[in-house]
């Protein structure tokens, strides 16, 4: 964890219950998120964030990667604040949905390629390295989050970071996005979990074309595909996901968290499997308050008010 001392309990506090008086004087980015713009002291560089936007609002919590002017791709730092990001996220209380979107015209273009070779050309990283260290983590971070993660694609998704987008839980794209398995252009594979997610939700054929040719994989397309949720016009995004995430984050938490696990492992076990863990994970939601809640309310002929508990 970078953040130490009471900046961290301040961003817990702050992200719990004060997220109200952090937006009244935020600046809003492209789905929403909002830049932290308070009157806290802050304690040096490693205090704040320099390459993505933290945000959180009634249990939405939005991450925005942020450096536009290289199409917001990833560097060592942005890892690091991503990290760190996750931790405050997965901090019990803070939020009940995530939000993942770019600021600018791009989502992502992925690993910034000018980190990977030196003046003189040498390559001096280990692409195996990086993945292990970065990309994978955060994948499984991700999809061990116990609530629902949205992409909010708002422009080309290229590389690890159309792969990242696709290892949210719901994908939402603008009509102008994009979607780029850009690897084949430089010599590289399909990574952060590209060769699994795209093989499973749109076939091998299909996986192998986009990956072989490199060809920008329009939203539209991807949303016909199942490759993601949906796509929506572009002056629409930032509503569009505001509203799925404001109904998430009032939804059954805990049942979300089991249904991510129930439907991840859903791609690879066989039926018998499946149904064995659908038993235990049942079981889970069942004892929780929100099963309480939800029929209560059925039989009360009222809407449910979940917990997330
Ligand atoms: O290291 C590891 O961890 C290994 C794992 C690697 C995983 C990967 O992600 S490998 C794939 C890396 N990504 C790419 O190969 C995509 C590279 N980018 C592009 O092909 C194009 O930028 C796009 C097709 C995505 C978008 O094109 P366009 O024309 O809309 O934008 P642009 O003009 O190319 O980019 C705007 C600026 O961002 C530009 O800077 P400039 O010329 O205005 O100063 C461009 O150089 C910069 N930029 C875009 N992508 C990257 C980048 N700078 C560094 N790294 C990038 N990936």
């Amino acid at each position: 964890m970078l953040l130490v001392g009471w900046r961290w309990e301040w961003d817990i506090v702050r992200s719990a219950g004060l997220a109200g008086s952090i937006s009244a004087g935020a600046e809003r980015g492209p789905a929403g998120a909002a830049m932290i713009q308070d009157n806290m002291p802050r304690q040096g560089p490693m205090m704040d964030f320099s390459t993505i936007l933290w945000d959180v609002t009634d249990g939405v919590a939005t991450i925005t990667l942020n450096r536009p002017e290289r199409l917001n791709s990833f560097t060592e730092t942005m890892h690091a604040e991503l990290r760190v990001a996750l931790d405050r996220v997965e901090t019990p209380g803070v939020a009940r949905v995530l939000i993942l979107t770019g600021a600018g015209r791009g989502f992502s273009a992925g690993q910034d390629l000018s980190d990977a070779m030196d003046t003189s050309g040498a390559i001096h990283f280990d692409a195996g390295s990086s993945l292990e260290k970065n990309y994978n983590v955060m994948l499984t971070r991700l999809r061990a989050l116990p609530m629902p993660v949205i992409a909010a694609v708002n422009g080309v998704a290229a590389g690890a970071a159309a792969n990242l987008a696709l290892g949210c839980d719901l994908v939402i794209a603008a009509r102008s996005a994009s979607f780029l398995q850009a690897f084949a252009r430089i010599g590289l594979i399909p990574d952060a979990g590209g060769t699994h997610s795209l093989v499973h939700r749109i076939g091998l054929q299909r996986a192998m074309g986009l990956a072989m040719l490199a060809e920008p994989l329009p939203a539209e397309t991807a949303a016909q595909w199942g490759l993601i949720w949906k796509c929506v016009d572009d002056d629409r995004l930032a509503d569009e996901v505001q509203t799925l995430a404001r109904k998430l984050a009032s939804g059954p938490t805990h049942a979300y968290a089991l249904m991510k696990r129930a439907i991840y492992a859903g791609a690879d076990n066989n039926f018998e499997q499946q149904l064995a863990l659908e038993v235990v994970l049942q079981r889970e939601a069942g004892m929780s308050a929100d099963f309480r809640e939800g029929v209560a309310a059925f039989l009360g002929k009222r809407p449910p008010v979940f917990t997330g508990k």
